[in-house]
Parts: structure tokens; C-alpha cells; sequence
């Protein structure tokens, strides 16, 4: 596991998976057109570390996370599978048959508790502290042309719940406005903005730490959809195999990730709102401006020499769509643990995450496929899915011209859609409402007569196994495959 962010850059150098760029290139707009054709290249184009952005005090890294290869080394595994695998052993204690039994399951809780977090004293992103800091030290990208300024895009902002004391850690994008003031783009449904959303009951200051450049671990954890109220860090503990090390703050009471690049230390007040955005999204579009609570800077900490790792977000597929695709995997088998029919499920580059979605199931009643939708209509994040596709679990929901092709001709729009309303992502400039809107399920599984389809349904076409392999023989001859 990477400790930090250059051990982690250190070894995609090895590998020949990073590409240097010692020309100066701008963080306005410059570097988004560099980084746009990396993340449009087969399989995800290379990590990129411009090391002298122009009027930079430190070099830029981008796409560190924008591959399969890359995301699976930054996460510790071979293949997301395995990941998921191991969520799925360590969430399932075999269920102990006695005294004796249940104490050979005492080292399961030990490792539970060896993942918690542990606070250490000296820290890396302490090295450096600036009472007067300002942001205009940080090679901040403006990302489009019609962006309503420079917005830091990969952050781990982080807060507490005033009430409970529990803690959160989301990435939510800050517009910098000023040296020391920048937007806070937590939207309503996510954890910053619950905390935000207690502190304004209470009429009181929400303290916030903001870390840049976190190990590759935790850089991803800050962007996965935990269910509310239980901490990323534990996440962070169990993908990472190892407790992370935490540094109290100099200023606010919170503490931030020891071997982080750059910490900026402040507070959001409550009823404070300012124009934010607009800004060119992951779904390919500018969100529209907006108004959203404001961050008030007071303390910056960083490393002797930090780099200023970022990540841009547009028309997929982008960079983003990898950690997607960790959180599809990291999940699965614990959305199983609720609902146990789901075999597998898919969110397609193209169709931005939960605007489209693909879910395989083991169907056993009568209208099961309905009961998906509406699980995970009601299911955390997945409440966003915009349109969901069941089928049956024969049917590789990772192949999507299968998908295709048993959605078009299993489907009759006319009874096998189901339509509703609901909240909806909060950039879901379509909907009828902001955040709140329609959502549509498709039930492409296999009709039932139970559920009033009697009509004779055809059968897939399949060769004859002996033909098939007399088939293969001939080809084989042919073409030597
Ligand atoms: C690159 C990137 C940028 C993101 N920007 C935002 C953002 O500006 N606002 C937001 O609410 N969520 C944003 N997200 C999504 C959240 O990080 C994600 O929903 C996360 O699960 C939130 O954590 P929470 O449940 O603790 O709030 C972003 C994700 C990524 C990968
Ligand atoms: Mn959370």
C-alpha cells in the first residue's frame, strides 16, 4: 500500500505509466486540453505531472487514478473483483457454534479494530504552516472556458456532525472566489451538507479541513458513497489494510490525513450562500450557477515540496469513471447484504454513473424486478439511479450490447415500464425540479405467466453441442484460432 501520493507517483514512473510534461503549461484552461486527450485514450491514456505550471510554486499531477491498472495498484489488488472478494469475507463472520468457535473469531474483531484510525503527533502535511496563507500559492485549475473561475476539483473535505461528534470525509468540488474564500459544492443529499444542515439549526460556525493530495487509498474513499454515519476512514482502514494516520489541526478542531500534500484549515458560517459556478461537469455539460454555502480559509499546512494533485471532470469517459467503477465493485457485495437477489450490476461510462443502470437478478416472484427498482430507488446514493435496467442473471450486465439486445426484445414499453418521482442528482438539469424528479425502470427479465404474460415467449438461439464443436474444428482449420 502507498503510503503517499509521490510514492504512489514514484511507482507508476517504474512502470512507464507516467508522462512527464517540463514545458510550462497553464492551469488556466491548458492543462484541461492535456488532460482531456490523456483520459480519451484507449484504456485511459497515462498519469500526467506537469512539473512546471506556469506561475506554479509546485508541479500538478492529474489522472494518477484514471485507469484500470492504476486504480487497482492504487487500491492494493489485482483486480476490483478481488477487492470486493475481500469486503465480502471480512463482512461475513462465519457464524461461530459454540464458546470455543466464537473465540476463534476474536482475531476477525482484531482486525476490525487494528483498521480504525490512530492519531500520531508529527505529520508530513504539517512541515509547512501559514497562518496568512493564500490560495493564490496553489496551481488551481480553471478546467472549461466557462467556468466561473478556478475550482479545486479533488478534495477531502472534512467535517463533524456537532451533535453525534461523528465525522465525514467527501470530495466536493470549491470555486475559489479569493485568496482566502472558496464555494462549498457539497449538494444537499451528501454528508458535508447534513453537518452543514445541523450547524444551521444550531445557528452556530461548521469548522472545515480540506486535504489535498491524499494517499491513493483515502483519495478514494473521500469519493465513495458510504451510508451516512459510518466513517470513510474505517473504509480506508479496511481497502488499505492498515490504520490511517491522523494529525490534530492547528487552527479548527479536526484532525486531517498525516501524509496528505496540503491541508486548508477554516470554517463555513451558517446562513452564508454566494454564487457558485458555473461549471463544465462530469455529465458533459456547465451546471448552471447556484448558491451554495461559502469557505472561509484561515490556516494553510502542506509538505516541504507537495504536489497539487487534481483531476478534471467533462464528457466521459474521464478519470472519475475508474473510481465509479471501484465504488460499483466495493459495493456490490454489500448492497447483497439487503438485497440478496441482485447477481450483478453495471453503470456505464457513457450514461454518467446512475443515469443508467444495469442490474442483473436471480428472479423468484412475481413483479421481482419492480423490487430492485424500488430497492435502489431507497438505497443511499443509488436513490439518483435515472434509469434502471433488470435482467435476468444469465444476461452479463458488463456486456452492454447484451443488455441491448435483451432490453429490445424482451420489453414491451407498454408493461414493463415502470415511471415515478423522487429526488433526483443535484445535476440533473433535465428534471422538473431541481433535485427532485422522474425516474424510470425497465423490467427486461423473462415473463411470467404469473405476471399475466401468457403469450409463448421464444427461445434464445443456440447450436447443437455437437455441431458447435464440429463447427469449431472446421474454423479452427480455417483461420488457425
Ligand atoms: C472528481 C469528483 C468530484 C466531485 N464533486 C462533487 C461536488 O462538487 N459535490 C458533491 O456533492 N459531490 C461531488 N462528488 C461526489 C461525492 O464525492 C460522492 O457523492 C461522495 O460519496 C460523497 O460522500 P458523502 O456521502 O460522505 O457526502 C464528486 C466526486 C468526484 C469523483
Ligand atoms: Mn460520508
Amino acid at each position: 500500500m502507498f503510503p503517499d501520493v509521490q510514492s504512489f507517483i514514484a511507482e507508476l514512473d517504474r512502470r512507464k505509466e507516467l508522462a512527464r510534461v517540463n514545458e510550462p503549461v497553464s492551469p488556466d484552461l491548458e492543462m484541461t486540453a492535456v488532460i482531456d486527450r490523456a483520459c480519451k485514450s484507449p484504456g485511459g491514456g497515462p498519469a500526467l505531472l506537469f512539473e512546471k505550471p506556469t506561475g506554479g510554486t509546485m508541479p500538478v499531477a492529474a489522472n494518477l487514478y484514471g485507469s484500470m491498472s492504476r486504480i487497482c495498484l492504487a487500491l492494493g489488488v489485482e483486480s476490483l473483483d478481488q477487492l470486493a472478494d475481500e469486503i465480502e469475507e471480512l463482512t461475513t463472520p462465519p457464524m461461530p457454534k459454540g464458546f470455543m468457535d466464537a473465540l476463534k473469531l476474536m482475531p476477525l474483531v482484531n482486525r476490525l479494530t487494528d483498521l480504525m484510525p490512530k492519531t500520531v503527533k508529527d505529520a508530513p502535511c504539517q512541515e509547512i504552516v501559514k497562518m496568512d496563507g493564500g490560495l493564490d500559492e496553489l496551481p488551481v485549475l480553471k478546467t472549461w472556458p466557462e467556468d466561473g473561475g478556478p475550482f479545486i476539483t479533488l478534495p477531502l473535505v472534512i467535517t463533524r456532525d456537532l451533535g453525534t461528534g461523528m465525522r465525514n470525509i467527501g470530495t466536493y468540488r470549491m470555486q475559489v472566489y479569493d485568496r482566502r474564500t472558496t464555494g462549498m459544492h457539497w449538494q444537499r443529499h451528501k454528508g458535508g451538507a447534513q453537518h452543514h444542515r445541523i450547524a444551521e439549526r444550531m445557528g452556530k460556525r461548521l469548522e472545515v479541513a480540506v486535504a489535498l493530495g491524499a494517499d491513493p487509498v483515502l483519495q478514494y474513499c473521500a469519493t465513495a458513497p458510504m451510508p451516512e454515519g459510518l466513517d470513510e476512514l474505517m473504509l480506508a482502514g479496511v481497502v488499505g489494510k492498515r490504520r490511517v494516520e491522523m494529525v490534530k489541526c492547528r487552527t479548527v478542531d479536526l484532525e486531517v490525513p498525516a501524509q496528505c500534500q496540503i491541508v486548508l484549515e477554516g470554517y463555513v458560517e451558517p446562513g452564508e450562500r454566494r454564487r457558485e459556478g458555473p461549471f463544465g461537469d462530469h455529465t458533459g455539460l456547465y451546471s448552471l450557477a447556484d448558491d451554495f454555502p461559502v469557505f472561509h480559509l484561515q490556516c494553510i499546512t502542506m509538505r516541504k515540496n507537495p504536489v497539487y494533485v487534481t483531476t478534471i471532470v467533462g464528457r466521459p469517459p474521464m478519470e472519475d469513471v475508474y473510481l465509479g467503477k471501484a465504488s460499483e465493485r466495493i459495493f456490490l457485495p454489500l448492497i447483497k447484504k439487503t438485497v440478496p437477489e441482485i447477481v450483478d450490476m453495471h453503470f456505464p461510462a457513457a450514461g454518467i454513473f446512475h443515469n443508467l443502470v444495469f442490474v442483473s437478478i436471480d428472479k423468484r416472484y412475481p413483479g421481482h424486478a419492480r423490487k430492485i427498482m424500488h430497492a435502489f430507488w431507497g438505497l443511499g446514493q443509488l436513490m439518483f439511479s435515472k434509469c434502471i435496467v433488470v435482467v435476468d442473471k444469465d444476461v452479463d450486465v458488463h456486456n452492454e450490447a447484451e443488455v441491448a439486445w435483451v432490453a429490445g426484445t424482451h420489453v414491451d414499453p407498454s408493461r414493463d415500464v415502470v415511471i415515478t418521482t423522487g429526488p433526483v442528482d443535484d445535476l440533473d438539469d433535465a428534471a422538473i425540479l431541481p433535485a427532485f424528479g422522474g425516474k424510470m425502470g425497465i423490467d427486461a427479465t423473462k415473463k411470467w405467466p404469473s405476471e399475466g404474460v401468457t403469450r409463448e415467449f421464444p427461445k434464445k438461439l443456440v447450436m447443437s453441442e455437437a455441431a458447435d464443436q464440429r463447427g469449431a474444428e472446421i474454423w479452427k482449420r480455417l483461420t488457425g484460432k
